[in-house]
Order: structure tokens, then C-alpha cells, then sequence
């Protein structure tokens, strides 16, 4: 392929790639599958790895591992990011409304949610995305431009490349992503966010833009700063013209009138609060037209035509009638309280989590205490704070031994989590061979947690390997069990034997070694021993692989057990390399059609060569054709492809996309 044909389809691919990006994460209506997504995505790759030199900022594949340069730098906001004034009654939204109205009685309003989340300005040139920064002070804020690039609902382009817009946003991570988040950091006794802003503050704030992309963050944007654009002359009109061009905008923005219409809609978005998939702390109430806006001014700190109703946070007293304490797969023990029922934002609520000792001795909550009950993020119950002890209660510590073996269990320096390191606790051994028999990791169908249980607590499996040693007769003696049902579970346990490195490599519960990384390792290392004799240079030298993951390979094969579970499992026949050819598919998802007398290669050889790579061919040219390949005396394929636009290329060309 040339320059010049390699820089037009680039330019197809970039706005094709964006076109559905915003289809799918600011309209939230795809018109493609993810699949042919990808395809597209990879064929981007492909003409910018030929040719780097065609990378543009807008590229799609530029949203991680672009420039960080001028990170956290301070970025003066030209206008800056007011603040709002709060009213926690309506009587004050009320007043709010007569002190204008005294001013302007034709005054409109809009009412709107406000996102729990944190200010960010965007800023575009000619269409382009070009800095995005913190609020900060208002005035002074941070650059945190490589970061914002990896949310997706951010457009690299806009849909019409104006001259110069300033857009303010509130970039948030949804409650989903953050439960996530915190469930993982838990059961890695990590120190776990309060709330998603926190959550979404801290992402925000990470040096590695690949963290920041793996947090899922959002946006919504709700107004405009500056703009080269003129006749826009108020608030939710603005609000349109950024959805035309491409932003994802506050989804409510309601006209009201007056007063009563206010509250109104103060109602309303209070009662979607809960079922929204973001947090929100109140609803905005602004001046809709500019004009009026401009009249009415600011005050040292907000303007005077706008306020943010909050909406007082649901809280519940309750009595804690007791503390549990778990062990986690890797083996932190966690403390719930458990208290009696209350309904709280919208669900009845019985146990919270404490998280750690640090937690508990900070409130100095004690069993049979009176406490206050709220929600994180609307979706996890935390405990606020104690407002009672009960008569002759004593401050809890947790348990110096594990619950669940008698261990004694240690607290590591800088961790606020207590763990019981006992590899053959009964209770990481249960979760660990739960996790090792889950879909993702060695797939055993039938092998779920009641049949483990069982399993353990007849003492036919006290470690992972003894899965592989079980035999018809051992089900049997299970209570349910019957001669198919027993001989089902022989044969899925026997064809666990043959998966892939991939998932023995995340079954084998690895800290920080998710479902990804075990494949990008066996992927890179191939075999089991290969990996396990890996030094900490050659696992952290791996592009997606960090510090802390690496050095958590490190030291689960330090640990001799690890290690002999290892090979038990291979003594019994469990696969311990990649079955994964090391195929190479860079011609995935691309259709070529061949045409004409090729100098060298015949066109089955050829056709041979695409398909390796993982590639189409079709015998007619379509809208849906990648490539022709055109050799002498090329016809009216060649024709068609002239009239379609489609890509020509010369064998020369061809050869040198195989190399
Ligand atoms: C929000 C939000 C924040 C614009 C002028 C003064 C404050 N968190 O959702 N701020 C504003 O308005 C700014 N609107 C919002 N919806």
C-alpha cells in the first residue's frame, strides 16, 4: 500500500472508528457488533504500525499510550470553574427564585442532577481534543490530558471541527465499576475507596494513564466555558449544541417556570437517585438564559444565578447484634457487622463490611452497639458512626488466629489487613478451589461450592491437586450422588486436564493475576516451568504486566507448596503449556479480492498467505472489501475498487505487509 492510500483509509478508519465509539458510548445506541469493532480498530493498527508517521491525536488507537507529557502541570482556566452555592431546604430554593424573579418575571429555569463526581474543563481546537485539566481551585487547575483521553465517552474529535470550544465537565466512575473495584481491592486487602468521587478523584490522579483506562470512568457535560461559536444564547440550548457535537451531556436538563416547577423537578430527580447507575449529591437549578446570567452576576465564590439543592443523605439508626469475621481466598480476614434490618435507599440492609481492625478502632464499635447506617454510593451499606455504646461492652479486636485453621495470623508492615498465611487453611482452600473449578479458570462442570464442600469436609480433597485424583467411586459416597451424575464429574474433571496454560495460570489464584494477565503469560512464557523459573525482569519487561504483579508471581513460586502443587498437577496430567499456535492474525476481520496475474505468487499461494494471517478472500469487490490485490492485466475488479474507494496494492505492497 502507498502513503497517500494508507493515509486515506487511515483518515476512513479514524472517523469510521469514531463514529461508532460515539454510538456506543455517548448514545448508547451501537449500529456495529463489537467484533467488527475490533476488526476495524486492528486494521487502523496495522496501516500505523506501517506507517507511524499517519498517528494522529483523534486516533482512536491514541486514547491509552499517547503522549503523558505536561502531566499535572498547572493550566490557568481562562474562565474559571465556579463553584455553586448550596441550600439544603426548599424554603431557600424558594427565595433563590423570588430574588431573581424580582429582577426578570419572565426568568425560566433549568433543573438538573447534580453528578457526584469531579470538574473537568475540555478543551477543543479545530475539533480537537487538545487539553483537558482539573478544576483545582477554580482557577488554577492540573493537566491531566493523557488521563481524560481514556474515557471513552471523551471525543478525540468532534463531530464538526469548530474553531475553539471549552467544555466543563463532571467525570464520574459508575456504581458498578466502583463495587467492582472495591470488592477486588478488599480481597486483595488493599486500602479500599470510600465512594466512587473518591474513586474517580484517585484514577484521575494516577501517573500511569492504563490505570486511569482500566477504572472505566464516565463523563457528563454541562456547560460551556468559551467558544469561537456565537448565537447561542442559553443554557439548554447550549446543552443541545454540545450533544450535537458530540459530547455526552447531562441526561436531565428540565425547563421549569417557577417555583412550584423547581421543586417539582427537585422531586423527581431525588426519587431517580437511587436506580441512577451514578451517584448524584443534589440537583442544579440555573438561569436559563445568558443574558440574564450575565445581569445577575457572581459573587466572590459562585454565581448568583445558579444553585445546587442537596439532597440530605438516608441514614438509619440500627443495633449491631454481632461482628463476623471471613477469611478471603487470599487469606485477609474480614470483619461485617451484622445489625438488625433497615431499609435504606431503596433496599432492606443487614450487614455492613468494617474492613479492617484501623476501621473498627477508629469508631470504636463494639457488639450491641446503637450506629448510624447509610449507603456508599447509594449501593454499600457502611456504618457511619457509633451513637451508643451497649451497657458493659469492651472495644473489638479481631481475632489473633484465623477463624477458620487456629492459625496465628500476621499483620504486614503498612497493611491494614490482617491475614492468615497458612496455604492449607481450609478456608482459603475451599475459595481457592472454587475459584480453580470456575468457568474462567479449569471450567470443571458440576464442580461448584456445594460440591467442593462436600468434597473437603469428607476429606477427599484437602489441596487443588487431589481434584485430579478423585475417582467414581469417591463421588459416590456423597450424599446425592449417582452413578451418571458421578461419572459426568469424572469426565469434566478428565477434560480439564487438557486446557490451555491460560487458564491453569489464573486458576492457580495467583494474587493480582486476573484472567488477562494469565493469558498475556502464557502467552509470553509458554510453559508452566518457563514461567515459574521466570526472574522478576523478565515478568515485569512484560508491557502489561506491572511491578506489583510480577513480583506476586514471584513470590507464589517461592513458596514451595506452590510449587508442588504445580507438579502434582502435572504428574496427574493436567496440560502445562500454551496450546495457543503463536499465530499471528494481522489480517483478522480484513477481506481481500484478488485480481489479475500476480508477478510471483499464484493466487491459490496467495490466498493461502491471507488466510494464514487470518484474512478473507472474496471473488467480487464490495463496500466490504479490504484490499484488492492487483496484478497485470487487472479488470474491471480493479475498476470497481477505483469507483468504491477501496485500497489497491501491488504485490510489492503485499509483501511487505507480510513480512
Ligand atoms: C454537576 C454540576 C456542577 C456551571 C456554572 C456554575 C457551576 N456536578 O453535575 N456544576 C454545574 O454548573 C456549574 N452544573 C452541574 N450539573
Amino acid at each position: 500500500m502507498e502513503m497517500l492510500e494508507a493515509m486515506v483509509r487511515a483518515q476512513e478508519l479514524r472517523d469510521l472508528l469514531n463514529y461508532h465509539s460515539n454510538k456506543y458510548y455517548v448514545e448508547d445506541s451501537p449500529e456495529i457488533e463489537d467484533d467488527e469493532y475490533d476488526a476495524l480498530q486492528r486494521e487502523l493498527v496495522l496501516i500505523e504500525t506501517r506507517f507511524p508517521s499517519l498517528i494522529t491525536p483523534d486516533s482512536p488507537t491514541q486514547r491509552v499510550g499517547g503522549s503523558a507529557e505536561g502531566m499535572f502541570e498547572p493550566v490557568v482556566h481562562t474562565v474559571p470553574l465556579e463553584s455553586l452555592q448550596d441550600a439544603f431546604s426548599l424554603d431557600e430554593v424558594t427565595a433563590f427564585d423570588s430574588r431573581i424573579r424580582a429582577e426578570f418575571p419572565d426568568v425560566t429555569y433549568a433543573v438538573e442532577p447534580k453528578i457526584d463526581g469531579l470538574s473537568v474543563a475540555l478543551e477543543y481546537e479545530n475539533g480537537l481534543f487538545v487539553r483537558g485539566s482539573t478544576r483545582g481551585d477554580g482557577s488554577v487547575g492540573e493537566d491531566v490530558t493523557a488521563n481524560l483521553r481514556t474515557v471513552k465517552s471523551i471525543p478525540l474529535r468532534l463531530k464538526r471541527d469548530i474553531p475553539f470550544i471549552e467544555v466543563r465537565g463532571e467525570v464520574y466512575m459508575p456504581r458498578k465499576v466502583f463495587a467492582r473495584l472495591v470488592e477486588k481491592q478488599e480481597e486483595n486487602g488493599e486500602k479500599t475507596f470510600k465512594n466512587p468521587r473518591n474513586a474517580a478523584a484517585g484514577s484521575l490522579r494516577q501517573k500511569n494513564p492504563e490505570i486511569t483506562a482500566s477504572r472505566e470512568l464516565d463523563i457528563f457535560v454541562f456547560n460551556i466555558q468559551r467558544t469561537s461559536e456565537e448565537g447561542i444564547t442559553g443554557h439548554r440550548q447550549s446543552i443541545e449544541f454540545m450533544r450535537s457535537l458530540g459530547f455526552r451531556t447531562i441526561p436531565v436538563c428540565a425547563e421549569a417556570r417557577n417555583a412550584d416547577e423547581i421543586i417539582e423537578k427537585i422531586r423527581e430527580i431525588g426519587e431517580s437517585r437511587p436506580s441512577l447507575a451514578y451517584d448524584t449529591d443534589g440537583a442544579v437549578i440555573k438561569t436559563d438564559s445568558f443574558a440574564y446570567r450575565e445581569q445577575i452576576g457572581s459573587t466572590a465564590k459562585f454565581p448568583r444565578w445558579a444553585l445546587a439543592f442537596k439532597y440530605p443523605p438516608e441514614e438509619k439508626e440500627t443495633i449491631v447484634t454481632g461482628i463476623e469475621v471471613t477469611v478471603g481466598r487470599t487469606g485477609v480476614l474480614t470483619p461485617t457487622a451484622v445489625f438488625e434490618p433497615v431499609f435504606i435507599s431503596g433496599s432492606t440492609v443487614s450487614r455492613a463490611t468494617l474492613h479492617n481492625q484501623d476501621f473498627i478502632s477508629e469508631k470504636d464499635l463494639r457488639i450491641g452497639d446503637t450506629v448510624v447506617i447509610r449507603k456508599a454510593g447509594e449501593i454499600i451499606p457502611e456504618v457511619v458512626r457509633v451513637t451508643a455504646h451497649a451497657e458493659g461492652s469492651e472495644p473489638y479486636l479481631l481475632p489473633d488466629v484465623c477463624p477458620s485453621c487456629g492459625t496465628k495470623v500476621i499483620r504486614e508492615e503498612g497493611e491494614a489487613a490482617v491475614r492468615c498465611v497458612n496455604p492449607e487453611c481450609p478456608a482459603q482452600l475451599l475459595r481457592n478451589l472454587i475459584h480453580f473449578c470456575s468457568r474462567d479458570a479449569m471450567d470443571i462442570e458440576g464442580l461448584g461450592d456445594s460440591v467442593l464442600e462436600k468434597l473437603v469436609d469428607a476429606g477427599l480433597v484437602d489441596k487443588i491437586s487431589d481434584i485430579y485424583t478423585l475417582k467414581k467411586e469417591d463421588f459416590l459416597t456423597l450424599e446425592g450422588f449417582k452413578d451418571k451424575s458421578s461419572e459426568n464429574l469424572v469426565e469434566a474433571i478428565e477434560k480439564s486436564k487438557g486446557n490451555d496454560l491460560s487458564k491453569l495460570v489464573f486458576a492457580l489464584g495467583i494474587r493480582h493475576i486476573g484472567q488477562k494477565a494469565g493469558k498475556i503469560l502464557a502467552d509470553k512464557f509458554r510453559t508452566m516451568d518457563a514461567l515459574m523459573n521466570a526472574d522478576i525482569e523478565a515478568l515485569a519487561g512484560i508491557d502489561t504486566i506491572g511491578g506489583i504483579m510480577a513480583q506476586s508471581v514471584i513470590d507464589f513460586f517461592a513458596v514451595e507448596q506452590s510449587r508442588r502443587e504445580v507438579e502434582a498437577l502435572a504428574a496427574l496430567g493436567v496440560n502445562m503449556n500454551s496450546l495457543k499456535e503463536q499465530i499471528d492474525d494481522r489480517f483478522a476481520g480484513m477481506t481481500f479480492v484478488l485480481t489479475g496475474t500476480l508477478p510471483t505468487y499464484s493466487r491459490n499461494e496467495a490466498s493461502e498467505i491471507i488466510e494464514k494471517f487470518g484474512g478473507k478472500t472474496a471473488s467480487s469487490v464490495s463496500k466490504k472489501t479490504t484490499y484488492v490485490l492487483a496484478g497485470e492485466e487487472a479488470g474491471s475488479k480493479l475498476t470497481k475498487a477505483r469507483e468504491l474507494g477501496i485500497t489497491v496494492i501491488d504485490e510489492n505492497e503485499f509483501n511487505s505487509m507480510i513480512q
